[in-house]
């Protein structure tokens, strides 16, 4: 039998109100009368801290103690959120500081509200690595995340006449109390210069003379495991001027100039770019991912030597290296030039340990972000690890690709790291397959696409190197923390491990058609959806009802993740029952959250389609309330947090084959949402586990998709003979929604009439009946409670744990090292 795992708290009430007021007067330098709720938080962050700094403590000394093999998970992004609710929950101290709070005078959510996110990432990919590293901690595994310390994480959006503006975000304006500054691990990181070959003793070896050197100070956030015994750490790295003034231009009076270089370095970590699923050319995103790779390696490095000097026989055995997308794939050269260059050890040899000890997660099958770097670039920022990148590719094709495709050069300029056309560009995609030893996508079908149509030579030649991984989220935040009703029901039930071993909510399946029972889990949704409601009015203004149903898309806006599609159904109802004014429907609140990337047209015109249509149709007094839209600004992990739990439907309507996996559709169902999605990334498997009767699936699948295009896929064909279709789309022509001003959402449109890249039009009819069917099942009260139930029954297989699970076992052959206690 499993050990319970519920954390349990030692300390009192009344020990905990003590320690919070003694850090708001010795830590805070304020009183009980006069402090802001902002001093409050802090005060409970210090408080939570003396836990959690002597569990970092005591983690790092067991795993030093024990020369742990430990992994190092690279990631450009980390979307932590808030850190305060977590941490809490983690520790078992969350009910003991909401009594402790209360006895004060204070609700413990409100203090929380003073938090702000830590949005140090896009979307999918970085909260990935967030629920990650809470996964690794919880279970024990030697793991640390290496990231940068952006002063600006993703913008905060804001609308001006239905437009999104993008406003700098400031999470650490007044500082953060989750960080601890650890000067004594600074690192130096090299850019640009030259590369002399250096003869000596009848052999060569190589000199990178760098055209300037900057410092990256490391802040490590600590993790904690739900339980609280393990702390593992996020490092995140911020660049600094290698010298604060250049002496030279101070003493001659330059006294201004001396900052100059001062300011560039501290560019590097100033700002994530904004960009998901796209981003490459700019020099300073170059940087960037050199900046936190050399400083990880680096770190890496120093630890090792600090145990076992320039023997290097271990250094396999004791780390891995795993790739959160190409981002850190200059991380591979980087390692190459270590071991070669600074220690001295043969190419051969060098290879094979950097082979050994890298893994990479590939997230996205879109062209447009495999990343390709200009080669001039890399020459000019990084000449040395241009030269080593071209090694590694002329060793590559000469003894692995030739070798099995003999005199093949179609193959060679296929796999080739370097892209001869349109001037020459390094493939990061190619090099990190090639340095890895093992490849994963994020969903079995993705995973399948990517051996199938991404790399299928490289799938040849390696049988066995690309793997599975099903994404997965951490049931602490993202049931436990972000829904404490559900969570008090389900504890009457199942063991309080649940949110360490998920599948304990199957206790649940038998209470699915127990009418006492579904009407607890809708009385919880309900109380949910009601307080959603004050949320939905504060931020828009809009007056909906919890009686409605909530159907809920959250995600990054983006074409292929289709919220026209939403939109083009949206028109369509509201059409209909201006036609009929008794038309059957049960009200509905089509809720969006989404970001779009600064410089992606089409998206952002998107969200002002969505926001014109939302000011006609929530201010029409002829369909009586039946239809609201709200697209609620600035969507972000805790605003996730209080929709989730409030959601009835989860959208997820992506053209099959484009998103890779997703991870909102798994927090979504685990709460209760009955999944309206295609055949795409993790919808499949979540219909494996729930059962197809208790989610929606509509649209054509990959094949489909595929036959569509070959055949020579035209939209116009779909608008001309749907009736209800072409007066939606030229409705959007007109001046119905932006009166005196037509044509002003024309853009969504031409797009999709002329262009359809992601083929709404094909599945606009199976969307819209399918939508039909969420109508009738919702109003089978008894046949909706019980599909919600079975969902949050049946989805312990979307575990993060599962995921960090299966990394240690196929990938990363990592083991469990308890911390000792205390
Ligand atoms: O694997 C995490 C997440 C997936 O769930 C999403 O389906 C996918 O779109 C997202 N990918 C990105 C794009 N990054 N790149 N490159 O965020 O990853």
């Amino acid at each position: 039998g499993k050990k319970s795992a519920a954390p349990k708290p030692d300390m009192t009430v009344k020990q905990f109100k003590e320690t919070v007021i003694k850090h708001l007067r010795s830590t805070l330098g304020t009183y009980e009368e006069k402090a802001s709720k902002q001093a409050w938080n802090q005060a409970i962050a210090a408080s939570v801290n003396e836990f959690i700094f002597d569990g970092v403590s005591r983690t790092r000394k067991t795993h030093a103690g024990k020369d742990a093999r430990a992994v190092h998970y690279l990631s450009l992004e980390f979307l932590m959120g808030r850190l305060m609710s977590n941490n809490l929950q983690n520790l078992g101290l969350y009910e003991l500081a909401d009594k402790a709070m209360k006895e004060l005078g204070f609700e413990l959510a409100d203090i929380l509200e003073e938090e702000p996110d830590m949005a140090l990432g896009n979307g999918g990919l970085g909260r990935l690595a967030a629920c990650f590293i809470d996964s690794m901690a919880t279970l024990a595994l030697p793991a640390i995340g290496y990231g940068i310390h952006y002063e600006h994480g993703l913008f905060r959006q804001e609308f001006f006449k239905g437009r999104q503006v993008e406003r700098p975000d400031q999470w650490r304006e007044f500082g953060s109390p989750w960080e601890i500054c650890r000067p004594e691990s600074e690192q130096v990181v090299k850019l640009y210069g030259y590369v002399e070959t250096v003869y000596e003793n009848g052999g060569s070896h190589k000199v990178w003379h760098p055209g300037r050197t900057m410092r990256a100070i490391p802040w490590d956030i600590p993790i904690v495991g739900y339980g609280g015994h393990n702390v593992n750490v996020l490092r995140l790295w911020e660049s600094r001027a290698d010298k604060f003034f250049d002496w030279d231009v101070f003493n001659s009076g330059g006294y201004v100039d001396a900052y100059t270089e001062s300011v560039q370095a501290e560019t590097v970590s100033k700002v994530l770019y904004p960009n998901d699923e796209t981003d490459a050319g700019k020099e300073l995103r170059l940087i960037q991912q050199y900046f936190f790779s050399a400083a990880s390696i680096a770190d890496v490095m120093r630890r090792f030597r600090n145990a076992h000097g320039n023997d290097f026989s271990k250094f396999t055995a004791l780390n891995a290296l795993q790739l959160n997308d190409t981002h850190p794939a200059i991380a591979i050269p980087e390692l190459m030039r270590v071991l070669v260059d600074e220690e001295g050890i043969s190419w051969a040899e060098a290879w094979k340990m950097t082979r050994e000890t890298f893994s990479y997660t590939n997230h996205t099958l879109l062209p447009e972000a495999l990343e390709k770097w200009p080669l001039r670039m890399i020459q000019h920022v990084l000449p040395r690890h241009m030269e080593i990148i071209f090694e590694i590719n002329a060793r590559f094709l000469k003894d692995e690709v030739e070798t099995k495709w003999p005199g093949n050069d179609g193959i060679k300029r296929k796999l080739s790291i370097i892209e001869e056309a349109n001037g020459q560009m390094v493939r990061m995609g190619n090099l990190s397959v090639v340095g890895s030893h093992a490849v994963n996508g994020v969903a079995q079908i993705h995973s399948d696409l990517v051996k199938k149509d991404l790399f299928p030579e490289m799938n040849e030649l390696w049988p066995g190197k690309f793997l599975n991984v099903t994404n997965g989220i951490t049931p602490r935040r993202w049931m436990k923390a972000c829904n404490p009703r559900l969570s008090t029901l389900i504890e009457k039930h199942v063991d309080a491990d649940w949110p360490r071993y998920l599948e304990k909510l199957t206790a649940l399946k038998p209470l699915a058609d127990d009418s006492k029972f579904q009407k607890e889990y809708m009385a919880v949704k309900h109380a949910n959806k009601e307080d959603f409601v004050k949320v939905i009015k504060e931020l828009t203004d809009v007056d909906v009802s919890a009686d409605a149903i909530f159907d809920v898309q959250i995600k990054r806006l983006h074409e292929y993740k289709r919220q026209h599609l939403n939109l083009l159904y949206i028109m369509a109802l509201y059409r209909r029952l201006l036609i009929n004014p008794d038309y059957d429907m049960h009200p509905r609140v089509f809720i969006f959250g989404a970001k779009a990337a600064p410089g992606y047209y089409l998206a952002k015109e998107i969200i002002f389609a969505i926001n014109k249509v939302a000011e006609k149709v929530n201010n029409d007094p002829r369909i009586k309330d039946k239809i609201k839209v709200v697209f609620l600004p600035n969507y972000r992990v805790s605003l996730a947090e209080k929709l989730i739990p409030a959601a009835d439907v989860s959208q997820q309507i992506s053209l099959a084959g484009k998103e890779a996996s997703g991870t909102g559709n798994m927090k979504l169902a685990l709460n209760g949402a009955i999944t309206l999605g295609t055949l795409d990334g993790a919808n499949i498997e979540i219909a494996e586990e729930a059962g197809e009767e208790n989610v929606v699936i509509f649209g054509m699948d990959v094949d489909e998709v595929v036959e569509t295009r070959e055949q020579g896929y035209n939209p116009g064909h779909y608008y001309q003979n749907n009736e209800e279709l072409k007066a939606v789309l030229d409705w959007l022509d007109s001046d119905f929604f932006t009166p005196g001003e037509p044509g002003l959402l024309s853009a969504v449109k031409h797009n999709l009439v002329d262009h359809d890249p992601y083929m709404v039009l094909a599945d606009y009819q199976s969307y819209s009946d399918a939508q039909s069917k969420i109508d009738a099942l919702y109003r089978d009260k008894k046949a909706w409670a019980r599909a919600a139930i079975i969902n949050t029954a049946s989805l312990a297989k979307f575990n993060s744990d599962r995921s960090i699970q299966d990394y240690a076992d196929t990938i990363w052959n990592l083991k469990p090292i308890k911390a000792a206690a205390k």
